[in-house]
């Protein structure tokens, strides 16, 4: 793609800046690529780790033609308005079951770092997505794919940054920009969006997958879902209406309904929202 005058208020991200701070010794991060368009990340480095390592690998597009949402749903963004990468992990000593947890860790860390640098105080939406009031700043695609060296999850984020109201695709969207962010600097944005995760994913790890009280306590204080009057859409069109009242330990939302305590696997949440 051409650059066009209006990419001059939108940098390139800075390859060298990332690899130089992320790919260190201390870090899980191995390879940073930065290309200027691909169709999906997830799809791209889903195949990628066929060929290679399966842990440690970044794959970031400044436009993603083909963004994935859940469910056949898609996730556009306009170039270099938004960060869009997935991240290949292979959890050390978590057993493939407890992978639930992957997507909610990852929200954890996306959040923690608008916070930190961007003084955007973003919210989490069980399962996926990351809010601003009822609007959605990032969503969440956490993939589990089979490789020649065994099972890998692909983290698949997209964080909408610069984007302004007219260019998002939902009235139910935001940025980091319309939020009024401190900094709109994606490089410094996507570093402490790993650096973030790496050391959740540490901490997840450290315990086999059960996720520790302070895991679950940061993620319950961070969760809007919790504590808040909620409508589930279950796949078949079946609603499930109640309060949302935690997360076991698969990651799972519990809600308390007029009959006795629900809960409900990752992904069949549709639609969540705040009844009158
Ligand atoms: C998600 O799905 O929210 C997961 C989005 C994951 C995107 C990342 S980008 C990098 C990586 N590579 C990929 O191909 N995907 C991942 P879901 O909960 O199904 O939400 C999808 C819905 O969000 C769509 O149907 C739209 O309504 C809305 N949407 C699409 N683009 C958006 C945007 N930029 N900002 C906010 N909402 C958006």
């Amino acid at each position: 793609m051409s650059a066009s005058f209006g990419d001059l208020t939108r940098p390139p991200l800075s390859a060298k800046a990332l690899r130089a701070s992320l790919v260190r010794d201390d870090s899980r991060w191995r390879e940073v690529t930065v290309v200027a368009e691909v169709g999906s990340t997830n799809a791209d480095l889903a195949a990628m780790a066929h060929r290679g390592p399966v842990d440690g690998v970044v794959l970031v597009a400044e436009l993603q033609v083909a963004g994935r949402g859940r469910l056949d749903r898609t996730w556009s963004a306009p170039s270099r308005s938004a960060l869009t990468f997935s991240a290949l992990v292979r959890p050390a000593g978590v057993p493939v079951a407890r992978w639930t947890w992957l997507p909610l860790v990852a929200g954890l860390a996306v959040a923690a770092a608008v916070d930190q640098i961007a003084n955007v105080a973003a919210r989490l939406k069980w399962p996926n997505d990351v809010v601003v009031a009822d609007r959605k700043l990032a969503g969440l695609l956490v993939e589990r794919i089979e490789t020649p060296s065994g099972p890998a999850a692909v983290v698949g984020i997209g964080l909408n940054v610069t984007a302004t109201r007219a260019e998002l695709p939902t009235q139910r969207a935001t940025s980091l920009a319309l939020e009024g962010a401190s900094t709109t600097d994606r490089t410094v944005l996507l570093k402490a969006v790993l650096r973030r995760l790496d050391g959740l994913l540490q901490e997840w790890e450290s315990t086999a997958g059960e996720p520790s009280q302070a895991l679950r306590e940061a993620y319950t204080g961070a969760c809007v879902t919790i504590g808040a009057r909620v409508r589930v859409e279950l796949p078949g069109g079946v609603a499930v209406v109640g309060e949302g009242v935690g997360v076991d330990d698969s990651g799972r939302l519990r809600v308390q309904t007029a009959d006795g305590l629900c809960t409900i696997g990752a992904g069949d949440v549709v639609h969540v929202r705040n009844e009158p």
